[in-house]
This record gives structure tokens, C-alpha cells and sequence, in this order.
């Protein structure tokens, strides 16, 4: 079961006291009061802690007003000094940063290709890169670039040599389609592309350059386009002139290369990255770096506690925000050392995960509800007779986590004794932001629930006038701006004005239904808006619509995410056909097949369901909410604003002769 209005608040509390910063809800609530009472104090002490080129002037400036904020003005740093140099001139320099494994393995399971990099082997390599890049592309401080290759450990590196000359680069998920990769290319007017031939994805070749090449075809201003050779394929198409390998760009550049990091102004933008929203295309975020890096830095000491003895695995992929923060950028600052892993999380077998945790004695494990429940239906016997006695802190993202995932998870990864939260965070964001903070003061967990904020943070649940509630469902705000904010959307600075803060004046809206309980505990329920998350991946119902309205047999579309017990929600779309089009099976197939290749396997409808008209407000508005509960069988509620009840009654009757 979900956790919904009903069912809360969750009573059940385990409290971990023999963990060393275990506290309770009050001092810990006082504490997060007092880090409110300055912010700027509380974050330049954090700030302090990573090394500066130069220190900033002003913590906090509302540039040219509010919600356009600058963190730490004045100020100039490099996120590849603090990810690499750091950690090279010291006694780190030896110690792993990156245990990679690719997908295929031997006949009794063991991985055929592991790659280990010392902090060394990382600063080398993102060395030479950055020199090469620099050199031979020309790139230098502004440019924008896109990046979309697979998860190898060139990915980091390459995002770290970017860094390092204050080039800003938009990762596009090696999951998205060629269609989605064009839309972000143009918008981010990228020159260059970085991409790999191809990689494994569940014992299949995914031909990567294939996509970039048709996504390229209607665009003419990019220059270049670099190929990783991840599989060595002897049949990739290269392009004259415009492509080229990447060991090429590489071939004479000296193994001891150095190049200085560029001295990087605090709000300079590090990255985009492309996210969804209820309307429009997908907007590009844009994150600062001195903001972004303190933020992260925060969160990595306080709520997964990070010691050099840990070996921590963050098993999202770096094409989204979860990978760029907590792979990339946040553990590499901590001089951690991290697993990476290529391919699907039940290749070959169920238990490849944690054969994994069990070969490297993985002890700080960052997963999403999806998995989890993923792994609890293939049943305990793929868990029973695995060691995790390694683990000692466990936390999830990407979507709410249902009590029984909870249990489950901390019963067999957790050997219920260890830290377990549910951290919550957008790309928007940058870093968590409401989370059980094991490393600073530990509160009782709760199986589902968020936790508190972080200090520093002014989360809050509001109705719809903007007031605080409690123990009701509302809107969950952050009143106060933070460092790793975002800072604007990429060439649409009224866009985020209007996205994020115009909901309720003076707070930045996040989107989502949350609930507050007796405790303050926030309990994060699902998106408000036409946002949906598949697998924890984020997507908006109006591209899948604007997708399924490009076919030429499709008059209108409306989708809407319905629960589903192990991708969290699933996408299902209601579709008018064109006069003459008659339905069939073949159309279904069709359909589903075209919004794959639109935006990509994520995407695809997991129903279609043919109706002759969309139930509809008089102004013309189709009502989405209306047909997600028919889906869901729920009684209907008002409809009195609705022009047509019959295409109510039609799209229930459509729904039933499928089911
Ligand atoms: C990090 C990430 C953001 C949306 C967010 C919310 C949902 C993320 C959650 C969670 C409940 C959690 N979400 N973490 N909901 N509990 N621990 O996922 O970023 O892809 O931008 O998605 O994900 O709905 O608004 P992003």
C-alpha cells in the first residue's frame, strides 16, 4: 500500500540508539531552528570547509532581485580542483575513487571487465582531457557542450575535465531517444558532442552513435562529435571531418599533462541538465558551482556520514540529476571511494547487485524505491545466504518509498540495525534537502517518511492560500533560498520565475503533495502537476501527449501516470483518433512503439485506450485528474465544471473491455 492521507501519520518509530549521533526529534528540531535564524552564517560555515581560490564578498546576493539569488558572490573555486587536485596532492592520491564493472560476466557470474582508478589515475586522465578539449577543440570558459554516453568511467572524467575549463555541459540519459538528444542539443546550442560507439544493457549492444547521428541529421551547427570506443565495434559510422575518437583526440597528449583549473566565479554555471515539467518541452536547469559544491559537500558529511574507510555505491545512472550530485561530483569532493556499474540491476541473474556489495564490502548503499521492490518480487532467495554485513547506512531516492519497500529493504540490506531514509530532493534542488541525517544527528525512522529537514533548509507544507498545515495533505515549499538552488532556466528566466515561485509569492514551489505529521516529519506523496516518475525517472505526461499527437493517425491525447506496484507509476494515454482511423491492436503496438522512439523506452504507454472524445472543462481544458480516477476506480468527485459527462462514462467503459 502507498502512504496516503489516510493512513498517516505513520505511528511506527525506530530509534537507532546505539548509533553514535543519535538524537531525538526535539534537539534536533532546535537545532534546525537556530541554523534558520542565519542562514548565510550557517552555509558560509560549510562553505568554508571546501578550498577557495578566493574567498566570496557576500554569502547571499538577490541578483538583480528575487528569485534570481547568488551564493557565495566573489568568490572562485573549480569543482574538478576540489574532485581531483585535492585529493592527488595528498595521501589520497593512491586510494581508489572509482571501482567500475561492466555488465557482462563469465558463465558462474563474475564480471568480465572491472576498471579500479586511484585518485592519481583521475586527476591524470581528467588532466590530459581537459588539455585535449582545450587544445584541440577549442572549448574554453561559457562554451556548451552535450554529453551522452553510458555509465564508464570516462563519464566522470570527461564531466570533471569540463569542469576544469568552466565548459558547461547538459548530459542527455544514454536511455533517451534521438528525437529527446536533438531537442536538448538545440536548445543548449551545443558545438560539441561527446558519445560512445555503443554499450551493454542487459547482454544487448546499444548502438549510442547511431543515435547521436540521427539526432544530428536536421541540426548544422555542430562541429564535432568524439566517440568513446566503450565495445571497439569495427562498424561505426563516422562522419568526415566532423567525428573523431576519442583515443585520438588523446594520442599524443603526455601521460603527465597539467592543466591549471580555470579560477571559476561562484554562481558560473557548471552544468544544464534537462528536466521535465507540466508544460513545454523540458526545461534546462542550471546549477551554479560554489552553491552546488557546498550543498553537496553538506550532505555528503551529514546524511551519508562519509569516512575514508567507506566504500559507497550510488546506483543511479549519471544521466540524472542523482548521478551527477551524488556519483560525480559530491562523493569525489569526499575523496570516496565509489562503485559504478554499467548495466541493468538484475543481469545476469537477480543477485547481481549484491554479488556486488558483497565483492567490494560495499558499506554506504544509495538506491531507488523501484529497485528495491524490483528485488522483493524475484522473492528472498536471492537475497538469503549474500553478506551484508558491510552496509552500515542505506538510503533511497527518486519517488516515495511505501512502507512495505521500507521493511523489506531494511529487514535484508539493512539487517534492521542501520540508518535508512528516504531522501528528498529535484533537480531543481541540487542536493537533498529533507532527509535523516545519520552524520550530524540521527532522529527515530520512520518506514516511508522523509524525515525532517536539513538544517538550513525552510521546507514546509502549505494549502492552497500558502498557510503552514499539518497532519492534511498540501504543497511542499521552501521558504528560504539555498545554496545548489537552481539559479535559472536555461534562456527562459521568466519561465522559472513562473515555474517556481508565483505559485505562492516568496516560496519556491516544488510540485509535489506532501504531508506533515504529528512530529513534523514530511512525507512526500507524488507530484501535484503533470509531472509523472516511471522507475523513479522523470517525465512529463505532455511530452508523451505531444509525442502521440505528431502520428498521423492520432486527433488528441491525454495521459495521466497511474500506480503501479514496482515502476512506481506507469504512463497510460487516452487517444482520439483521426476521422477514418478505425483502432486496433496493430495501432496499439504502433502507438507505443512511436513514443519509444520519440523520447525513449522510459516513455513508452503501458496502455491505450481509444475514446472518441476527452473529457473536457467548458474553457476547453481536458480534465486529467478525471481520467486518472477512472483508471484507479476512485469515485469521481466534482464534475460539475466537466462540458460532456458521456466521455466520462465512455473512457470508464473503454477502460473496463481492456482490463
Ligand atoms: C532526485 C530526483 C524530483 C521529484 C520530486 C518528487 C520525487 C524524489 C523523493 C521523491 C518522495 C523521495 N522524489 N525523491 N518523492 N520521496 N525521497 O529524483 O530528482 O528526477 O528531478 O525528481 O521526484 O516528486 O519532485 P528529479
Amino acid at each position: 500500500m502507498s502512504i496516503s492521507e489516510e493512513n498517516l501519520p505513520y505511528k511506527e518509530k525506530i530509534e537507532l540508539k546505539s548509533w553514535p549521533n543519535s538524537t531525538d526529534i526535539d534537539s534536533y528540531r532546535k537545532m534546525h531552528g537556530k541554523s534558520l535564524e542565519n542562514i548565510e552564517e550557517h552555509w558560509a560555515n560549510v562553505a568554508k570547509e571546501l578550498d577557495w581560490f578566493k574567498p566570496w564578498d557576500k554569502v547571499l546576493v538577490a541578483d538583480p532581485q528575487p528569485p534570481f539569488y547568488k551564493w557565495f558572490v566573489g568568490g572562485k573555486l573549480n569543482a574538478s580542483y576540489l574532485a581531483v587536485d585535492r585529493h592527488a596532492n595528498t595521501w589520497r592520491r593512491n586510494k581508489l575513487a572509482i571501482i567500475w564493472e561492466g555488465e557482462p560476466t563469465d558463465s558462474s557470474g563474475n564480471p568480465l571487465e572491472v576498471r579500479k582508478l586511484t585518485y592519481y589515475d583521475l586527476y591524470r586522465e581528467v588532466n590530459r582531457l581537459a588539455y585535449a578539449i582545450r587544445s584541440k577543440l577549442g572549448l574554453r570558459k561559457g562554451d556548451t557542450v552535450t554529453i551522452y554516453l553510458p555509465m564508464i568511467p570516462e563519464l566522470p572524467i570527461l564531466m570533471l575535465a569540463l569542469a576544469r575549463l568552466g565548459v558547461i555541459f547538459s548530459v542527455v540519459f544514454s536511455g533517451f531517444s534521438a528525437q529527446a538528444l536533438a531537442d536538448r542539443v538545440m536548445d543548449a546550442k551545443s558545438k560539441v558532442i561527446f558519445t560512445a560507439d555503443a554499450f551493454w544493457r542487459r547482454g544487448k549492444v546499444v548502438r549510442l552513435k547511431e543515435v547521436v547521428d540521427e539526432a544530428l541529421k536536421g541540426i548544422q551547427f555542430v562541429e564535432k562529435v568524439v566517440v568513446f570506443r566503450r565495445m571497439g565495434l569495427k562498424d561505426t559510422p563516422m562522419v568526415n571531418g566532423r567525428d573523431i575518437w576519442w583515443d585520438e583526440l588523446l594520442s599524443d597528449v603526455p601521460m603527465n599533462t597539467y592543466v591549471k583549473p580555470e579560477e571559476i566565479e561562484s554562481e558560473h554555471p557548471l552544468y544544464i541538465l534537462y528536466t521535465s515539467g507540466t508544460t513545454g518541452k523540458p526545461k534546462g536547469i542550471v546549477h551554479d558551482t560554489g552553491g552546488y559544491m557546498t550543498l553537496l559537500h553538506a550532505t555528503m558529511k551529514w546524511v551519508f556520514d562519509i569516512k575514508d574507510t567507506d566504500v559507497y555505491w550510488c546506483t543511479a545512472d549519471i544521466g540524472w540529476v542523482t548521478g551527477h550530485s551524488y556519483i560525480v561530483f559530491g562523493p569525489l569532493m569526499e575523496g570516496v571511494t565509489e562503485v559504478m556499474y554499467e548495466g541493468a540491476p538484475d543481469y545476469p541473474t537477480p543477485d547481481r547487485w549484491w554479488r556486488i556489495v558483497e565483492r567490494y564490502g560495499v558499506t554506504i548503499l544509495y538506491t531507488s524505491p523501484t529497485a528495491i521492490r524490483t528485488f522483493m518480487r524475484y522473492g528472498d532467495d536471492w537475497v538469503k545466504g549474500h553478506d551484508f554485513s558491510t552496509i552500515r547506512i542505506l538510503h533511497s531516492v527518486g519517488e516515495p518509498i511505501n512502507p512495505e519497500a521500507w521493511k523489506w529493504a531494511w529487514k535484508w540490506l539493512g539487517r534492521g540495525s542501520v540508518p535508512f531514509g528516504s531522501t528528498w530532493w529535484m533537480t531543481e534542488t541540487g542536493g537533498i534537502l529533507i532527509s535523516h541525517a545519520p552524520g550530524l544527528a540521527l532522529i527515530p525512522l520512520k518506514p516511508g517518511t522523509n524525515g525532517l529537514p536539513l538544517p538550513g533548509i525552510d521546507a514546509d507544507v502549505v494549502d492552497d492560500e500558502g498557510k503552514p498545515v499539518q497532519g492534511k495533505r498540501g504543497y511542499l515549499v521552501i521558504k528560504k533560498p539555498w545554496p545548489g538552488m537552481l539559479m535559472t532556466i536555461w534562456g527562459d528566466p521568466n519561465r522559472y520565475i513562473q515555474v517556481y515561485w508565483s505559485r505562492f509569492p516568496g516560496m519556491y514551489y516544488a510540485g509535489d503533495w506532501a504531508i506533515k505529521d504529528e512530529d513534523g516529519y514530511i512525507w512526500v506523496l507524488g507530484r501535484a502537476d503533470e509531472v509523472i516518475k516511471v522507475s523513479g525517472h522523470r517525465l512529463g505526461t505532455y511530452e508523451i501527449e505531444s509525442a502521440l499527437v505528431s502520428h498521423k493517425a492520432v486527433a488528441e491525447s491525454a495521459v495521466v501516470g497511474v500506480p503501479d506496484p514496482v515502476r512506481g507509476e506507469v504512463p497510460v494515454a487516452f487517444v482520439v483518433l483521426k476521422s477514418g482511423v478505425n483502432p486496433s491492436q496493430e495501432l496499439v503496438k504502433e502507438l507505443r512503439n512511436w513514443v519509444r522512439t520519440a523520447i525513449g523506452p522510459i516513455a513508452e504507454p503501458a496502455n491505450i485506450v481509444f475514446v472518441s472524445k476527452l473529457p473536457k472543462t467548458r474553457s476547453g481544458k481536458i480534465m486529467r485528474r478525471l481520467l486518472k480516477q477512472v483508471l484507479m476506480k476512485q469515485p469521481l468527485g466534482d464534475t460539475t465544471t466537466l462540458e460532456d459527462e458521456t466521455s466520462i462514462d465512455e473512457a470508464k467503459k473503454a477502460y473496463e473491455e481492456l482490463a
